[in-house]
């Protein structure tokens, strides 16, 4: 490529960039054409973004810019037609110190903000309310256990179910995660089976479900409204039907809707009485204890 066409690239490029982030990208979900990071709706994104749009980018920008700049000026300056005698020296140590040093205080400076973003994910404010996330192959189950709520089990949408409620089909879910605004929330996430992942763009979340580990991230919500996410680690056939939906309520919503889940169901059929012979569950036998031996055989 010659430097014009070069610079003809990264100027449609930049204009393409540019006109994507002046149009209004979605809250929650993807937006269809646009290359960016979605848009927070919690502090921990915001934080992600101002890490990528402050500190990585300004760096990626300028060493891509120095290297390709580089490379154009040895491709013109030194072919063998306009340096037809080339330089028999192999070293210089000042160039050589230059680009050891530079490089690592390229990456000091990444690290230093790198670690500050690490730590605010890790210094979790006081939660108000807990959700333990679980990932199963392949869906998603929330419990509560503050509000004394079990695991509700959230399912993927057909895409026929998902067009007729005009919701993104894989990223909507037929029940949600319901949390209350403004509020710290602390979801601990694991997983049933396999390794899956909980991730949620709008809120910066990706944490690990691991089978036997409970992991812990947080946020709190800014806005009302649905956000999406998905399972972000390859977990088997299914993976990508498992769809990540928080439905961010007012606190007198969650409040009703903490009710709903708590509350006897109405006009219930009347209780039978247990069965006479309950079925009882095999009993857990230590492998170390042998099996009762067999009577001895009557002589
Ligand atoms: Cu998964």
């Amino acid at each position: 490529m010659t430097g014009a066409s070069a610079l003809a690239a990264t100027v449609i490029f930049t204009a393409a960039f540019a006109g994507q982030a002046l149009a209004k990208d979605l809250l929650g979900q993807p937006t269809p054409g646009a290359i960016d990071l979605q848009p927070a709706a919690s502090v921990l994104k915001h934080d992600a973004i101002w890490f990528h749009d402050v500190i990585l980018m300004p760096i990626i920008t300028a060493i891509t810019v120095l290297v390709a700049g580089l490379l154009i000026w040895i491709v013109i300056r030194y072919n063998k037609k306009s340096n037809p005698i080339p330089a028999k020296f192999s070293h210089n140590t000042t160039i050589e110190i230059i680009w050891t040093v530079v490089p690592v205080i390229i990456l000091m400076v990444i690290a230093i903000f790198s670690f500050r973003l690490l730590f605010a994910y890790n210094d979790m404010p006081k939660p108000y309310m807990t959700v333990k996330a679980t990932g199963y192959q392949w869906y998603w189950g929330y419990e509560y256990p503050d509000q004394k709520i079990s695991e509700i089990t959230s399912l993927p949408l057909s895409k026929e179910a998902a067009e007729a409620k005009k919701v993104p089909y894989l990223l909507a879910a037929d029940k949600a995660m319901v949390v209350p605004v403004n509020q710290v929330v602390r979801v601990q996430v694991t997983g049933a089976d396999v390794i899956h992942a909980f991730a949620l763009p709008a809120f910066g979340l990706k944490t690990d479900a691991i089978p036997g580990r409970l992991n812990e991230t947080w946020f709190k919500a800014e806005k009302i409204g649905t956000y999406y996410g998905q399972c972000s680690e390859l977990c088997g056939v299914e993976h990508s039907n498992m769809p990540i939906e928080i439905k961010v309520v007012s606190q007198t919503e969650f409040d009703a809707w903490v009710q709903a889940q708590t509350a006897p169901p109405v006009a219930a059929a009347p209780v039978e009485a247990p069965a006479a012979t309950p079925v009882s569950a095999p009993a857990a036998v230590p492998a170390s204890v042998p099996a009762v031996a067999p009577a001895a055989p009557a002589v």
